[in-house]
């Protein structure tokens, strides 16, 4: 709307949705700058990995500034936007477990089967808000479907091939820093089925009388840990390599 261009978004008190909309945002700018800047005084070998975590903030701060002008203005879920972002930026995600793994021998149709599951994850949890008929049933059905997704990529990062690979690496920078990568999923993503669960019909919201507008709290929330935090589990591998001999230079 060309009219949000010249007006301020004024942002209400007692709004921590609104609040955490303009906070994720810039946020997720900063944590991008850094990321960019920051690659390149790393090794050559991690300047894509470190592109990439710039890529996932940069794409989500974008989505970000929409998304809180979208709730401004009309104080609804912007659930389009929430999941065109998520199908750009998981997948980047699973390019990351990748790049780590691949000196120690992923092939790519490993990316392909994280890819697949969270399109899985991410198609099931749309069809499951943006479809809704506010039954219970519902977003049950679209919940569970999107969990198997979840679940794949879950076990894949602890037990799976991702973690395999990280094992056979024998490099012990890139084993904790798959390990810590496979916290994230466990805890860090796992805050996003609380906030589905929050919509209408949802069990916390059948339960408890969570209201659906704490859906894009949990999701808020959950963004900035998420990720935020890979891209500097990611950095912290980079570094603890040292630094190229350009960034030595800046560092001095
Ligand atoms: C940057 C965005 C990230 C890391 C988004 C992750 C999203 C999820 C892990 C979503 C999971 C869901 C379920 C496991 C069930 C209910 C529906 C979803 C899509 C919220």
């Amino acid at each position: 709307m060309m009219s949000s261009l010249f007006l301020m978004v004024e942002i209400p008190k007692d709004d921590p949705v609104a609040f955490t909309f303009f906070t994720g945002y810039m946020a997720m700018f900063a944590a991008s700058v850094f990321f960019f800047f920051e690659r390149g005084r790393v090794k050559g070998k991690w300047k894509t990995s470190l592109l990439v975590s710039g890529l996932i903030t940069g794409i989500a701060a974008v989505h970000y500034y929409y998304m809180r002008d979208y709730y401004a203005q009309t104080g609804e879920n912007p659930t389009a936007l929430r999941y065109i972002d998520w199908t750009l930026t998981v997948p980047l995600m699973c390019v990351e477990f990748y790049l780590l793994t691949k000196p120690a021998g992923a092939r790519l149709s490993l990316l392909w089967k994280l890819i697949l599951a969270s399109v899985l994850m991410l198609v099931a949890g749309y069809i499951g808000e943006a479809f809704t008929d506010g039954s219970t049933g519902h977003s049950v059905m679209w919940g569970v479907i999107s969990t198997v997704g979840y679940v794949y990529i879950l076990y894949t990062a602890w037990f799976g091939e991702v973690k395999q690979l990280a094992d056979n690496s024998g490099n012990p920078t890139v084993i904790r820093g798959i390990r810590a990568l496979a916290w994230f999923v466990l805890v860090g993503w796992a805050i996003y089925p609380i906030g589905y669960m929050c919509m209408e019909g949802g069990w916390l919201n059948i339960a408890f009388g969570w209201e659906p507008s704490n859906v894009d709290l949990f999701y808020n929330i959950a963004d900035a840990v998420n990720k935020i935090g890979f891209g500097l589990v990611v950095y912290n591998i980079a570094i603890s390599d040292g630094f190229s001999d350009e960034g030595k230079l800046a560092q001095a």
